[in-house]
């Protein structure tokens, strides 16, 4: 069991985010490592899979682009359903926003040099659940600063409520010209998530965030994210609590089994 400290834990409750060191295991590390890197190299055989390709290119760019960050790939392949589950992030989990905890989201970033980052949002805007109980787990792949575009957090805003007030991003060299961006943010108060590889960051869900394009020549800012809610709360977001796997404790509500690993989330 990885315990908190009540330290840590009023870090996140008054800071929003909370990065725990080395909580990846190094043999663990090397197998994300491995997999990214062969999903970046277009060496992992996903026909036959039912996700849909938004271009043809074979760059790590393009594979990223292609599947929009691997994103609910845990219900495709092993690797991502087991990360998915990985036993210290949810014992983490399970006291920032437990005990009972669904896992809703997964998305690998490759970021590879170049690539642009997400501007300022909050994941709660998009994923809702009732009471909001959501937070993200970042698992670093790779060392990550302000070069290769770790990701910038507005410490505190975890205490505000949903910004409505979204456009597209101003600077589109640095952000998903896709992807919106919350307005007049005050950008003196962010801090950066620097990371090193092994090292997973927890963010609540109204934690102002975004991250900027990987400036370096030749580094990749590769991250597993998932994010999580306490798994009694109620959702319709990406079909609804019975599409979510109990991934902590117990719920009066529906819930998925995983598909891959055997799992026993009372153990
Ligand atoms: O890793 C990144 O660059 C951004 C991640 C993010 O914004 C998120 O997971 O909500």
């Amino acid at each position: 069991m990885c315990g908190l400290s009540v330290e840590q834990y009023r870090f996140f409750g008054e800071n929003g985010y909370l990065r725990v060191e080395g909580l990846i295991g190094n043999e663990e590390l090397q197998a994300l490592d491995r997999h990214s890197m062969a999903l970046a190299c277009n060496e992992v055989d996903l026909n036959g899979l039912p996700v849909e390709a938004r271009n043809e290119g074979t760059s790590p760019a393009d594979m990223e682009d292609k599947y929009f960050r691997f994103i609910q790939f845990h219900k495709h392949l092993e690797l991502h359903e087991r990360y998915m589950l990985h036993g210290r992030v949810l014992d983490v989990l399970a006291q920032l926003i437990g005990p009972d905890v669904m896992a809703m989201q997964s998305m690998l970033f490759l970021k590879p040099p170049g690539q642009t980052g997400q501007a300022y949002h909050q994941d709660s805007f998009y994923i809702k659940t009732f009471p909001d109980t959501l937070c993200g787990a970042w698992i670093a792949i790779d060392d990550c600063d302000e070069e290769n575009g770790c990701m910038g957090f507005v410490a505190g805003s975890n205490n505000e409520p949903i910004h409505q007030e979204v456009g597209a991003p101003e600077n589109r060299e640095a952000f998903n010209e896709n992807l919106t961006e919350i307005q007049g943010v005050d950008e003196s108060r962010e801090v950066m998530a620097k990371a090193k590889a092994g090292d997973v960051v927890f963010f609540h869900g109204h934690l102002i965030h975004r991250s900027r394009q990987n400036r370096s020549a030749d580094r990749f800012r590769r991250a597993y994210v998932c994010h999580y809610a306490n798994a009694r709360s109620y959702t319709e977001w990406g079909g609804g609590n019975s599409a979510h796997i109990l991934a902590r404790g117990q719920t009066h509500l529906e819930y998925a089994e995983p598909r891959f690993v055997e799992y026993d989330p009372l153990a």
